[in-house]
């Protein structure tokens, strides 16, 4: 691959998990083989990742911008009346005559337009050879602006005869270090964390990142009445803390009293789902239980991917059989981690 494509795959990388419904896009100004700046995407509302780089051009380099290349992860919008303006405009303005993209924008109002305008302005626009790699760092994006709901990924950790738990609500330990560790990155690598109300007063989890560098995700509960007790780890101040509830429709701080605008969302996922990428940004979301919402999720046919960590041992009393998975599954991934299996699933049609 140019390297110049691969260093906009690395700083699109930067992007926090708060990127949000938006893209990670990473792009670079290179002109005679010198990179004049670098820039990504780091949060919505804040500057492309063409526009960061523009700005980050040193004061006394800027005179070369109108012969620089712009290597860019993705295709630059052409689209008025969102947060930001058109980052086509910027590049004319800046009288940049040559872009490399490395994929199309799958947001349907951009789909080609952009890369259009700029050629249709003669600006030299070129395709990466092989989209693929930048396809696959906007996956959730793409996913997720299609069907306006997060892009969701269900886990759980699984006995070697597939049981998850115990019905007294003991706790049980199945997976070692290392695939403890691997939760917690992909914790850290998602916008928002789920739990059903039954797995927060049952296990009174931190839902936090331990085990991993990175920020704890924001943590969606199910709090129909309110009447969680309000001392549980789950409500610490270290993240924001969505509520679902049908009482309070308020902020205190950072707990979000949430109550859905649909009364379908109550046994809907999707739409609640939808609520809650329209209202409150979230882009991607990892479910970690317990099995009845795992379940519904899956039930429901509202996810994008599984992770089941297996262990190589039974426990004792461990009697909470593992979701179900539904049949159009396709197994994409096998990899141990220490004494653990991790299997990665995706559903069969992934865009159904
Ligand atoms: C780009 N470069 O770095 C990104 C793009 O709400 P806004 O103003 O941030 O716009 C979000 C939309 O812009 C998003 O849906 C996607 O189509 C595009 N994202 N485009 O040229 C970038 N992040
Ligand atoms: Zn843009």
């Amino acid at each position: 691959m140019n390297p110049y494509l691969l260093r906009c795959l690395e700083l699109a990388h930067r992007a926090p998990p708060s990127v949000g419904v938006n893209p990670r896009v990473g792009a670079l100004l290179v002109e005679s083989e010198r990179i004049l700046a670098e820039g990504w995407h780091e949060r919505p509302g804040g500057p492309h990742a063409e526009i960061a780089a523009i700005e980050a051009v040193p004061p006394s380099l800027r005179e070369r911008i109108p012969a620089a290349t712009l290597y860019v992860s993705l295709e630059p919008c052409c689209h008025a009346g969102k947060r930001t303006p058109p980052c086509t405009g910027r590049i004319l303005a800046e009288g940049i005559g040559r872009v490399v993209v490395g994929c199309c924008d799958p947001n349907p109002q951009v789909a080609g337009r952009g890369i259009e305008t700029l050629r249709q302005a003669g600006v030299a626009v070129e395709l990466a050879p092989d989209p693929r790699p930048f396809e696959a760092v906007i996956r959730p994006f793409a996913r997720s602006i299609r069907r306006r709901r997060p892009y969701v990924i269900l886990k759980w950790a699984e006995t070697a005869d597939g049981k998850i738990g115990r019905s007294s609500g003991e706790r049980l330990l199945i997976s070692g270090s290392e695939a403890l560790r691997y939760v917690h990155q992909l914790r850290s690598r998602s916008q928002a964390i789920m739990v059903g109300k039954n797995t927060v007063r049952r296990d009174n989890p931190l839902l936090n990142v331990r085990y991993a560098p990175g920020q704890p995700p924001v943590r969606i509960l199910f709090d129909i009445d309110l009447d969680l007790d309000p001392t549980l780890a789950v409500f610490r101040p270290d993240a924001p803390v969505i509520v679902i509830n049908h009482r309070r429709n308020e902020s205190q701080g950072h707990l979000h009293y949430f109550v859905p605008h649909n009364k379908t969302a109550y046994i809907r996922l999707d739409i609640l789902l939808g609520e809650l990428y329209e209202r409150c940004g979230i882009g991607t979301l990892l479910v970690e239980g317990g099995r009845y919402l795992l379940q519904q999720f899956l039930n429901q046919d509202v996810f994008d991917e599984v992770h089941v960590l297996r262990g190589p041992q039974t426990a004792p009393e461990a009697d909470v059989t593992a979701p179900r998975l539904p049949d159009e599954l396709y197994l994409d991934y096998i990899a141990p981690l220490g004494a653990d299996l991790l299997f990665i699933y995706y559903p069969s049609n992934p865009n159904r």
